[in-house]
C-alpha cells in the first residue's frame, strides 16, 4: 500500500473539502509579483546597509520552482530592532517544563523574572486524584543585591526545602530554573540539585536556562529537553510494558485545552496516550514515556531533541503530526494508523473520521461562506505559523505572509536542511547529549523492514517544514520587526493577523483584527475537530465584526 492511498481522504464530504483546502494552501499570492518585490524593497530600505543585507536573508519571496529554497533563521536579532522573541528561561521554564502541574518549579532569580511565569500561557492542567497541582503558584527565590554580591545558593536551598516542607502531598519533582544573574555570578545550581535530591528523596532537577543562553527561547527548549531526558525519562524501571496502541503526545502544551480535544479523538479511535510533553503532563507518566510505541511530535521546534534522543536510546520512532485543522488532524491520525498497520485500528480510525469530519464540516459551512477569500498574516513562535495555515485554509482563508519568531531553518525548509546548518557560537552554547542505545531497554516497536518502509513513506522521522505549504510569491519573514509589520500591513491590508500579545494592539490600531495564537486570550481549544469549529466562530466574529470600521481616530477624519 502506498503512502498516498493510506493518508488520502475517504468520504465524499472529506474529499471535496480537502481538495478545496489544498487549493487555497498552494495557490499563488493574490498580491502581484511587482507589489511584493516593491514591498520587500521598502522594508529593507529603512535599514542601514549592513542590517539590510542581513535582514534580506530573513525576508524571502516563496518560489516553489527553486529546489531547496533557503531562509536565514535562529540568528541574533540586531540590537535596536524590536521583535517578538523571548529568552532561554522563557523557553525552558515557561514553555516546556512549567506545564507539569504535579511538580514545583522554582525560579532562581530576581522577582521580575517570575512575573511572566505566572500562568499567562494558559497551559491547562487537570488536578488528579492525588490533589497535586501547583500550576497557579509562582515560586521564586527573589534574589536581592546582596545575594548577587555574596552568592544566592543558600537562598536557593532554603527555598527548595521550604517548598518541600509546606505542601502535603509532596511534589513529584522539584525543578530549578536559572535566570541571567544566576549564571553571571556562577551559583552552582546543579550541585545544589544533586544534594537536595539525596536529602529530600525526590528528583530535584536544575536547568541552566539563563536568559542569555541563546538568541531566543529556542535555546531553552533544548536545555529543557536535555534535563528531562537525563533525569526523568526511563526512570520508571518497574513497568515493563504498556499494552495497546500507545503514543506520547510531544510538543503539545494544552493551551486552552487543545490536548483534551486531541485525546478525546485518539481515545475514540482506540489510541492510548501514555505521556504528554508537557500540556496536562504528569511526572509519573513522563517516567514511563519510553514505553510508548511511537512519539507524536506536534511542535517540532520545542521537542525534536527529545524525540530523536528517545529513538536512539529506546527505539521509539516519531511521527510529525499537526492537529490544527480538520484535514491536518485527519491525516495525522491516519499516519498513526499507518504506523501500527492493524486492520481493526484502521477500520476504527476511518469510522471515527467519517463521523467527526461530517459533523465538523457541516458546522463549518456557514462560516466558510463568510470567510472564503480572506487573507491572513501569521507570525507565531516556532510551529504555529505553519500549523495554523492548514486550519485557515480549511476556512478558505489564504496565508499570504508567514514567519516564525525563533524557529530554525529545518522548521522552514524541512529536516533535509539540517546538515547545512552552520554551528555558531550561539548554538554551541547548548549541550548536545551523546546518546546511545540502551543495552537492555532498546526495543524497536515495529520490525526493522516496516520501519524502513515507513521512513521511506515519510510517515516517521521527517518534517518537511513550512515552505512547501506556501504558494508562489507568498512572503516568509523570519523574526519580524515592528517596522516590517507596519510596512506589510499598509501595503497588503490583510483581513486578519494571527500573532502574539506583544504586537496584538499595534495591529489592532491599524484597524486589522488580530487573533492571538499563543495563549488564545480567552478562547480555545482550537485543535482537532471541535477546535476547528470554535476557531471558525472566533475568526468570523473578528473578520466580519463591524468594530474595525470605526477605528479611525477622530482627528483623522
Ligand atoms: Fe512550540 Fe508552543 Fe510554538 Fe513554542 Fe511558544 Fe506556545 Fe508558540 Mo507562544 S512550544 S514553538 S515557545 S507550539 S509559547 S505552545 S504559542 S511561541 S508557536
Amino acid at each position: 500500500m502506498t503512502d498516498n492511498t493510506f493518508l488520502a481522504p475517504k468520504t465524499d464530504v472529506e474529499v471535496q473539502a480537502a481538495q478545496a483546502k489544498e487549493e487555497v494552501m498552494l495557490s499563488r499570492s493574490p498580491i502581484s509579483k511587482e507589489e511584493t518585490r516593491e514591498t520587500v524593497e521598502e522594508i529593507l530600505e529603512a535599514y542601514p546597509a549592513k542590517v539590510a543585507k542581513k535582514r534580506s536573508k530573513h525576508v524571502i519571496i516563496r518560489n516553489p520552482e527553486e529546489i531547496d529554497q533557503e531562509i536565514a533563521a535562529n540568528e541574533r536579532t540586531t540590537p535596536g530592532i524590536i521583535t517578538q522573541r523571548g529568552c532561554a528561561y522563557a523557553g525552558c521554564k515557561g514553555v516546556v517544563v512549567g506545564p507539569f502541574g504535579d511538580c514545583i518549579h522554582i525560579v532562581h532569580g530576581p522577582i521580575g523574572c517570575s512575573y511572566y511565569a505566572w500562568m499567562t500561557r494558559r497551559n491547562q492542567y487537570k488536578t488528579r486524584e492525588d490533589g497535586r497541582n501547583w500550576l497557579n503558584y509562582s515560586f521564586s527565590t527573589d534574589l536581592q543585591e546582596e545575594d548577587i554580591v555574596f552568592g544566592g545558593i543558600n537562598k536557593l536551598k532554603t527555598a527548595v526545602r521550604e517548598a518541600y516542607n509546606i505542601f502535603d502531598p509532596k511534589p513529584k519533582s522539584i525543578t530549578i530554573h536559572a535566570t541571567c544573574p544566576v549564571g553571571l555570578i556562577g551559583d552552582d545550581i546543579q550541585g545544589a540539585a544533586k544534594e537536595l535530591t539525596e536529602e529530600l528523596g525526590l528528583p530535584v532537577v536544575a536547568f541552566n536556562c539563563e536568559g542569555y543562553k541563546g538568541v531566543s527561547q529556542s535555546a531553552g527548549h533544548h536545555i529543557a529537553n536535555n534535563g528531562f531526558f537525563k533525569h526523568w525519562i526511563g526512570t520508571d524501571t518497574e513497568t515493563e510494558e504498556i499494552e495497546g496502541f500507545t503514543v506520547n503526545l510531544m510538543g503539545e502544551y494544552n493551551i486552552g485545552g487543545d490536548a483534551w480535544e486531541i485525546e478525546r479523538v485518539l481515545e475514540k479511535c482506540g489510541i492510548k496516550t501514555v505521556a504528554t510533553f508537557s500540556g496536562d503532563g504528569t511526572y509519573d507518566a513522563a517516567t514511563k514515556a519510553h514505553l510508548a510505541k511511537v512519539n507524536l511530535v506536534m511542535c517540532h521546534r520545542s521537542i525534536n531533541y527529545m524525540a530523536t534522543m528517545m529513538e536512539t536510546k529506546y527505539g521509539v520512532p516519531w511521527i510529525k503530526v499537526n492537529f490544527i485543522g480538520i484535514h491536518a488532524f485527519a491525516k495525522s491520525i491516519r499516519k498513526v494508523a499507518r504506523f501500527f498497520d492493524n486492520p481493526e485500528l484502521t477500520a476504527r480510525v476511518e469510522e471515527v473520521l467519517t463521523e467527526e469530519i461530517a459533523l465538523a464540516e457541516a458546522q463549518l459551512a456557514e462560516y466558510r461562506k463568510r470567510l472564503e477569500g480572506k487573507t491572513v498574516f501569521l507570525f507565531v513562535g516556532g510551529s504555529r505559523a505553519h500549523h495554523y495555515q492548514e486550519l485557515f485554509a480549511d476556512l478558505g482563508m489564504k496565508t499570504i505572509v508567514a514567519g516564525y519568531e525563533f524557529a530554525h531553518r529545518d522548521d522552514y525548509e524541512g529536516r533535509q536542511a539540517l546538515p547545512k546548518i552552520r554551528v555558531d557560537a550561539d548554538s554551541r552554547n547548548i549541550e548536545e547529549l551523546e546518546v546511545e542505545p540502551d543495552p537492555e531497554r532498546y526495543n524497536p516497536t515495529r520490525p526493522p523492514e516496516v520501519l524502513e518502509q515507513l521512513r521511506e513513506e515519510k510517515v516517521i522521522g521527517d518534517y518537511e517544514g513550512m515552505m512547501p505549504d506556501m504558494g508562489e510569491d507568498t512572503l516568509l519573514v523570519d523574526n519580524i520587526s515592528h517596522h516590517e509589520l507596519d510596512v506589510l500591513i499598509k501595503r497588503f491590508k490583510p483581513d486578519l493577523i494571527g500573532s502574539g500579545i506583544k504586537d496584538k494592539y499595534i495591529i489592532e490600531k491599524f484597524g486589522i483584527p488580530c487573533k492571538q495564537l499563543h495563549s488564545y486570550d480567552y478562547g480555545g481549544p482550537f485543535a482537532g475537530f471541535r477546535g476547528a469549529v470554535n476557531f471558525a466562530k472566533d475568526v468570523d466574529l473578528r473578520v466580519n465584526g463591524q468594530a474595525w470600521k470605526y477605528i479611525k481616530a477622530p482627528w483623522q477624519k
